[in-house]
């Protein structure tokens, strides 16, 4: 029986996707690095190093920097990612979500966050939803990053579940398959045309609630 949530937090609870796909383009800008849809998609989820390795492999420049160099560009992206951030307020949390957490409460669920970001904590508490989850994985404690599924067994774990417990809920395709291999029921949010690995998709997150998941469950 599903008794826990395991929420990823950027793309699904709010649009800070959105603000990490601005800061990075505009590094890859500086850099020279063509944009493209796949080169966003493959970068959600993706820990900050990750991600800022992806973009340098992409434009065959990953030999073009030395380590101290790759830390002051992941900073400058971090830097530029706080300016947006500082604009986030509880209106920014995504359609339904607000209730569909309620509703988790109210019926007992237990939920934790999933997210790579170390900004994590600070999203959360820009949308007032710190007190939602006590149980958030802290990702410099991770020796792997999505797509690895570490994060989302430790997520079940500090709420005292099993994997099997536990729906997760990821808008990144690297996030899916991290819920697939813990062996988590795994809740796309997004297209069901990029999210194919995934159990079950909601395009709109208003439609996320319990009856509807147990209904696709059950389908
Ligand atoms: P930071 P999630 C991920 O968060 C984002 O999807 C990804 O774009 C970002 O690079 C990563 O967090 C690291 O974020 O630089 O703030 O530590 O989707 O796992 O909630
Ligand atoms: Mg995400």
């Amino acid at each position: 029986d599903i008794k826990g949530f395991v929420f990823d937090l950027d793309g699904v609870i709010t649009d800070t996707a959105q603000f990490h796909t601005k800061a990075w383009s505009k590094l890859a800008q500086q850099l020279g690095v063509e944009w493209s849809d796949e080169l966003q998609n493959g970068l959600k989820g993706l820990s900050r190093m990750d991600s800022l390795e992806l973009i340098l492999t992409t434009g065959g420049k990953e030999n073009d920097y030395s380590a101290t160099e790759k830390e002051k560009l992941a900073t400058q992206k971090n830097d530029l990612y706080l300016q947006f951030v500082k604009t986030i307020t509880p209106a920014d949390i995504f359609p339904g979500i607000k209730e569909f957490l309620d509703e988790l409460n109210q019926q007992g669920y237990l939920m934790s966050i999933a997210s790579a970001s170390k900004n994590a904590p600070t999203v959360l508490s820009k949308l007032e939803l710190t007190d939602y989850f006590e149980h958030v994985v802290d990702p410099n404690t991770l020796t792997k990053g999505k797509p690895d599924p570490e994060i989302f067994i430790k997520a079940a774990e500090i709420i005292g579940l099993k994997p099997e417990q536990c729906i997760g809920l990821e808008d990144a395709t690297a996030g899916i398959s991290g819920i697939n291999a813990a062996n988590e029921v795994s809740l796309g949010v997004g297209s069901p045309a990029i999210l194919t690995e995934a159990d079950m998709v909601f395009e709109d997150t208003k439609e996320i609630t319990l009856a509807n998941i147990k209904a696709k469950m059950n389908s």
